[in-house]
């Protein structure tokens, strides 16, 4: 048994994710997650809200409520809303917590001590009527370029020139439209990541077997242009983690926070001490996941995250736990994701454009998104969401293929012999050639699962569950009960233990439909079939079975051109 530590990216907390963010890391993350814990691995699984940053004091502000409220009744919503896709966490943390705060500051304290943080005194935009340092992408004014009268302090969406804020025409705040803005002086804190340069770029190459999307992304940071910047990590902002060195204070750091990309990472950490702490266990029992010298040494740490996100994962997070000096487990493993798209565009939060979490759970149940999004999941290069690919995959592979099969088996089964598994007969050889078949797959499918290979373990997946079609079809036993009841007795015992195998085998990628099959065939068995032939007679003859509900419905074409239509536009 190993012990397995599994984060996803933490999602921003100001608003409702769209299926494009859930399929680049957290589900993704719970389809290995729950394989290892099928597997009898010891799984520790953490997610969390990211609360900090000037996005959610806006998002606040647009909301009209103050910052704390709003993060806490969001953070309710994104809950309820990893619930319903059955994202199997085991602390759904929040950045904001005491625990983050407390960490955060620990590592600032350990990087300070070890020469690594710099201060440097810059000069920023202040807006006097907000009391506050304005972000570039705060600012507004005229573009210089085009005369675009909403270009931003970064860039001008119109023209898409790069901007410093200096640049543009009447200046005003974008927050409250002010114009009385000023340039003052401002002291900040940098990571001397650039030190850390070489170590991070040794241990990158010491990695085997990343993929190349991860890999090529972090060596790119590392060696063009002028390599590894230093990147400040505090801000000018109320809402966040105060700067403070350890829990002594900083001198000249008062009434700034640190940098929401500095301290989300830590709160992978944080949130898996939110678990210890919830479940009234010792500080022991989060740390053996990660020190090194108290236990986590055996730890195999997997991230899940978009391609946008591998900077941080591969080079910035890296060097705040190297740079501590301290033990810290760093990742072993980062499986990243190209992106989704939406109907021949992208996806847009800011844009509403696509499908939200919300959305889909509105229109179907979970297991319908989680098959068609990991089954398609963006792996080796951009993948695309179209409502045509979506119907035609939950028809065909979940109703016409898994259920189907459910539906056959049970119904004639409890027509002929009655809702209890048939004695009599005898396994010949078109049996022992379709075990023969299982066998190969099912060593298939772990294998893609454990490399994480998640389209292939899906294609296994759907092929193992042809194959019970397939031998169902061939085998006949509606034809065969005429002339020999007990030959199609002992076709019916195998398909029923089929789907008990199947209940297990699709766990991880539709939990509510093995748990339905598992509470139809009256068994809590699910241990996973190492041996397959010997897995398959789990249900005795006379064991107890239902016929369960309806599986899988088949999406109509109406329905379909429908949901086209409603989400063609932007949400509402
Ligand atoms: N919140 C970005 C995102 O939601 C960011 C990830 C943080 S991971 C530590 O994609
Ligand atoms: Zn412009």
């Amino acid at each position: 048994m190993a012990r397995i530590l599994i984060t996803s990216a933490i999602p921003y907390i100001n608003g409702i994710k769209h299926l494009g963010n859930l399929v680049g890391s957290q589900l993704p993350a719970d389809l290995y997650a729950r394989y290892m814990r099928a597997r009898g691995h010891e799984v520790m699984f953490i997610c969390a809200t990211d609360e900090h940053g000037t996005p959610a004091e806006l998002a606040a502000a647009k909301a009209g409520k103050p910052v704390a409220e709003y993060c806490a009744e969001m953070h309710a919503v994104q809950k309820e809303l990893s619930d319903g896709f059955r994202l199997s966490f085991d602390k759904f943390g929040r950045s904001s917590s005491p625990q983050n705060r407390a960490l955060t500051q620990h590592f600032a304290g350990k990087l300070a001590e070890n020469g690594l943080i710099e201060e440097v005194t810059e000069k920023q935009v202040y807006s006097v009527a907000d009391g506050r340092f304005l972000p570039d992408r705060y600012i507004e004014g005229t573009c210089p370029n085009c005369g675009y009268d909403k270009a931003r302090g970064d860039q001008c969406e119109n023209c898409t020139k790069q901007l410093d804020p200096t640049d543009l025409i009447d200046p005003r705040s974008a927050i409250s439209g002010s114009t009385d803005l000023e340039v003052r002086e401002t002291k900040h804190l940098y990571l001397r990541q650039s030190a850390l340069r070489d170590r991070l770029d040794a241990w990158i190459d010491s990695q085997s077997g990343w993929p190349v999307l991860t890999t090529s992304i972090a060596k790119k940071w590392l060696h063009d242009g002028d390599g590894l910047q230093d990147r400040g990590i505090t801000r000018d902002l109320d809402w966040g983690v105060p700067v403070k060195k350890g829990d002594q204070d900083w001198p000249g750091m008062e009434g700034k926070v640190f940098y929401v990309w500095f301290d989300a990472p830590i709160e992978y950490i944080a949130a898996t001490k939110e678990w210890a702490d919830a479940e009234g266990l010792p500080d022991s029992a989060w740390r053996r996941w990660w020190r090194t010298d108290e236990g986590a040494g055996d730890v195999r740490y997997v991230q899940f995250m978009g391609k946008d996100n591998v900077p941080f994962h591969t080079l910035s997070f890296p060097a705040t736990l190297m740079g501590s000096g301290e033990p810290w487990k760093l990742v072993d493993y980062i499986k990243s994701f190209n992106y989704l798209n939406y109907d021949g565009g992208q996806f847009s939060t800011s844009q509403g454009r696509g499908v939200f979490m919300d959305q889909a759970l509105d229109i179907l149940p979970s297991d319908y998104w989680r098959w068609w999004l990991l089954s398609h999941a963006p792996e080796n290069s951009d993948s695309e969401f179209t409502w045509e690919n979506f119907q035609a995959s939950v028809n065909k592979d979940l109703a016409d293929v898994l259920g189907n099969f459910v539906s056959r088996v049970t119904k004639f089964c409890r027509s002929k012999f009655g809702e209890e598994v048939p004695a009599g007969g005898e396994t010949g050889p078109r049996e022992a050639a379709l075990i023969d078949d299982l066998a190969r797959r099912v060593a298939a499918y772990n294998a893609h699962m454990e490399a994480m290979e998640i389209r292939k373990a899906a294609q296994e997946l759907r092929a193992i569950w042809a194959a019970g079609n397939e031998y169902l079809q061939d085998a006949a036993p509606w034809a065969v009960f005429k002339e020999d009841p007990d030959a199609a007795a002992a076709i019916v015992r195998l398909s029923l233990n089929l789907i008990r195998l199947y209940a297990v085998l699709s766990e991880p990628f539709v939990p509510d439909a093995a748990a339905t099959l598992r509470q139809a065939m009256h068994t809590e068995d699910a241990g996973w079939p190492d041996d397959v032939a010997a897995a398959l007679p789990a249900l005795p003859p006379g064991h107890a079975f239902a016929v369960p509900d309806n599986l899988f419905r088949k999406i109509a074409d109406e329905e379909r051109e429908d949901w086209q239509a409603r989400f063609a536009g932007q949400r509402r």
